[in-house]
Parts: structure tokens; C-alpha cells; sequence
């Protein structure tokens, strides 16, 4: 009976469809010198997805930015934009609509290190 009952809840459970997680830039991570457009061409994302972002933080971090931010390579909106510094980032794609990230390190989004996601 309890365990009927779990089983309910976890089904009906907000979230409770897994999302796929994707390894930015694969093998290679979130660094110089990758093409993310070409990384995701062809990947089709969902809200609920996750992408995990692997990097060396003596170089870089991730930067959740505005469209503005990634077509001019700023950390945008000033303040308010998430920042992430760990090293070993994973970012739940929360609503449909495209996503951009950049690292905020200088010239490195200049160089091609950001990523621009459309989740359906
Ligand atoms: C990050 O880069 C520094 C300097 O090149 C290096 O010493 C360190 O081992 C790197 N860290 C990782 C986790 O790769
Ligand atoms: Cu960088």
C-alpha cells in the first residue's frame, strides 16, 4: 500500500520526466577553441534539459546571459545575469525559448566561447 502510493507520487510528481543531460563541447567541455554552434547543431533541447558545463576555472566560468549580452559578448543584465565558477556547472534549461550562455573572461566570448541554446 505504501509503496503503491510512492509509486503515485513519484509519477504524478512535477519534474518526475527526466531530461537529458548534455556535456557542452563533449569530450573537449566548455574551453577555447570549440565550435558551440556546431556542438548544437543537430541536438534537438527540451525544458527540463540539463547541460553541464566542464572547465577550468583558472580560465573560465559561464556566464547565463541576455541575447544582448551574447550578440556583444557582455555579462548581461549587469548584476543579475547567474555566474558560475565551480568548475563543473550544470544548468537546468527551465522554459522554452532560446538560452545563452558566454564566458565572461576577456576575449574569450570574442573568440567563440558561447553558446546559444533553443529549447522547445
Ligand atoms: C587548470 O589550468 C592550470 C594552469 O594551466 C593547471 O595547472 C591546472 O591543472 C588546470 N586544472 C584542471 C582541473 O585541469
Ligand atoms: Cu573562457
Amino acid at each position: 500500500m505504501l509503496l503503491c502510493a510512492a509509486a503515485v507520487l513519484l509519477a504524478s510528481a512535477p519534474g518526475a520526466e527526466a531530461g537529458t543531460t548534455y556535456l557542452v563541447g563533449d569530450a573537449a567541455g566548455w574551453t577555447r577553441n570549440v565550435d558551440y554552434g556546431q556542438w548544437v547543431a543537430g541536438k534537438t533541447f527540451h525544458a527540463g534539459d540539463v547541460l553541464v558545463f566542464k572547465y577550468n576555472t583558472t580560465y573560465h566560468d559561464v556566464a547565463w546571459v541576455s541575447k544582448g549580452g551574447y550578440r556583444h559578448c557582455i555579462v548581461s543584465p549587469k548584476g543579475r545575469a547567474p555566474v558560475y565558477r565551480t568548475g563543473y556547472s550544470e544548468v537546468r534549461l527551465p522554459i522554452a525559448g532560446t538560452h545563452y550562455f558566454i564566458c565572461g573572461a576577456p576575449g574569450h566570448c570574442d573568440a567563440g566561447m558561447k553558446l546559444a541554446v533553443k529549447v522547445y
